[in-house]
């Protein structure tokens, strides 16, 4: 006979021990789409303990729609091996681009993320970054998305880590933050302020995205869009490339950093 509250029992008390055992991690990314997961995997795959905590109910941020709803990416060749590592089906479509499903390649990123030891929280917001006395971002404050969607003031949790990657979007909404909250601070960008993203131009938007991929405080890493938002970069639409190496840069300049220190 099937027990409603064993199964209550069974899904509370195995999350609430894995929650515990994630208190503290190397890594907490907010955001899963394309780099945020990309980002984890690689992290994940040198040793380091991460977690995503997504604001949505489900994985892919802005690549699941493809273009315009069209359920294809694009990716260059480069990025493409990135794809062809977790055996997301490609087709070469000329000498300079592949094409692939976009939800095959959402759905295995985030299996694969998931099988080098990544966990995902879904429907969970970082709302805040815990900034201590060193001037150094130290942990995330999060909080369930529906609190925030609802308007209710529920006081937040916290999860404490090395870094805090930005891997939210066009939105940069964790640089937003500090620099809403913190109005001192200074970015690592031209201006020391967040710039804005800038009009369609792929070619800049997917050669810069890879080169601005960094701390931009300490502790506060970026990747995605979030990194064209804050350094006033191009937008580059349904090309994919950008992203992903983005987020794989992401990982090697944690790691980097980590190795130095
Ligand atoms: O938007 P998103 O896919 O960001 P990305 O990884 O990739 C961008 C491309 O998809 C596309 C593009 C390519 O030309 O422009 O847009 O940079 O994924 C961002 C994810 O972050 C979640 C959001 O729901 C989405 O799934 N997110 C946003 N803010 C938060 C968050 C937050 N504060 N906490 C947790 N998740």
């Amino acid at each position: 006979m099937i027990k409603e509250s064993e199964i209550t029992r069974a899904i509370l008390s195995t999350s609430v021990e894995e929650f515990l055992d994630n208190l503290e991690v190397d890594v907490v990314i907010a955001g899963a789409g394309p780099s945020g997961l990309t980002c984890a995997r690689y992290a994940a795959l040198q040793g380091k303990k991460v977690v995503i905590f997504e604001r949505r109910l489900s994985l892919g941020g802005g690549m699941i729609g493809g273009g315009m709803m069209f359920p294809r990416i694009v990716v260059q060749k480069q990025a493409s091996l990135i794809l062809k590592e977790i055996n997301v089906k490609l087709k070469e479509y000329n000498e300079q681009y592949f094409t692939a499903d976009s939800v095959e390649a959402i759905s295995k990123m985030g299996a694969a993320a998931i099988d080098a030891g990544v966990r995902i929280y879904p429907a969970i917001v970082v709302e805040d970054l815990v900034i201590r006395e060193q001037d150094r971002v130290s942990g995330a404050v999060i909080n369930w998305s529906a609190v925030q969607t609802a308007g209710m003031h529920v006081d937040p949790l916290v999860v404490m880590s090395e870094y805090v990657v930005d891997a939210t979007g066009h939105e940069c909404d964790l640089a937003r933050t500090l620099e809403r909250k913190n109005p001192d601070v200074k970015l690592t960008t031209s201006t020391g302020k967040i710039i804005g993203e800038k009009s369609m131009w792929a070619d800049q938007g997917e050669d810069r995205i890879v080169s601005n991929t960094k701390e931009v405080y300490p502790g506060l890493v970026l990747t995605g869009m979030a990194v064209n938002a804050v350094f006033g970069v191009p937008r580059m639409g349904a090309i994919f490339g950008g992203m992903l190496i983005s987020g794989k840069r992401a990982a090697e300049l944690m790691l980097m950093t980590n190795e130095a220190g």
